[in-house]
């Protein structure tokens, strides 16, 4: 009985030490690729990690994946830079697991939001033609109209 009893405590710090370590690791959005709906864009954009994403965070975490897209930094992306992005953030998401048709419809779902964005359909995705699109998107997200993006909002129809 005793040994069940030190054994139960033991497994009671190894996991509390282990989420320790993941939350210590745990640092920018949970998801940092894909999906749609109110959970994924969450994920997304979630930045520290307390469930609500702000305006804040959703500008901040799209400035910098913009920049981080624009490998030639010129100032404005195409789409291979775009793709690839979102390619680097997927890889990392896949961890190592074999490729599967998930990931290639997500790319291709990526190259689909690119034309989506590229408003003008000159091949350039420029910041206002982001910016333009994401805050209809977080408008629209946000369905309660609080100015933040949580599950309160509900996942929409
Ligand atoms: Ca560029
Ligand atoms: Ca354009
Ligand atoms: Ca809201």
């Amino acid at each position: 009985m005793k040994t069940q009893k030190s054994r139960l405590v033991i497994a009671a710090v190894v996991a509390a030490m282990t989420a320790t370590a993941a939350a210590a690791a745990a640092e920018g959005p949970a998801a940092p690729a894909g999906g749609h709906g109110l959970s994924a864009f969450i994920g997304g954009y979630d930045a520290n990690r307390d469930g609500v994403v702000t305006r804040e965070e959703y500008d901040a975490v799209r400035k910098q994946r913009f920049a981080a897209a624009d490998t030639n930094r010129d100032g404005w992306l195409s789409e291979d830079e775009y793709v690839a992005e979102f390619e680097g953030r997927l890889k990392q998401q896949y961890a190592g697991r074999a490729q599967d048709d998930s990931y290639a419809g997500s790319i291709k779902q990526a190259h689909v939001r690119f034309n989506i964005l590229d408003t003008d359909h000159d091949g350039k995705l420029t910041v206002e033609e982001e910016n333009a699109i994401a805050d209809k998107t977080f408008k629209r997200t946000d369905t309660n109209g609080d100015g933040k993006v949580d599950k309160t909002d509900g996942e929409k129809s």
